[in-house]
């Protein structure tokens, strides 16, 4: 699983800890946020075309929103005790 990240972005970290937690390795792609804007460049729309961070991908799943990242990292894991088994 590829997670393309920013160390001082805090959706970005929240998915590092998840990823820790759950036992999942993570390929980190360190992308120039700042200063070089490379989460904006032509490139990088073309992995995810809203130009945020973080990423996560796995095989033909791309993930942009980090909730979901949280969400598929547990289930992922089957550390079941992470996940609700109720809507409360
Ligand atoms: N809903 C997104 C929001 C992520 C987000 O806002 N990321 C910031 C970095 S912390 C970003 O990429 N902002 C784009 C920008 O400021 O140009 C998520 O939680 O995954």
């Amino acid at each position: 699983m590829k997670l393309y990240d920013y160390v001082l972005s805090a959706s970005c970290y929240k998915v590092r800890l998840m990823a820790a937690l759950m036992a999942v390795k993570l390929d980190v792609e360190a992308v120039d946020f700042h200063p070089g804007r490379a989460h904006k460049s032509t490139d990088f729309r073309a992995i995810n075309p809203a130009g945020t961070l973080p990423v996560l991908v796995d095989g033909d799943l791309v993930f942009t929103e980090s909730t979901a990242m949280l969400v598929y990292l547990a289930q992922v894991s089957k550390a079941g005790a992470w996940l609700g088994v109720g809507p409360a």
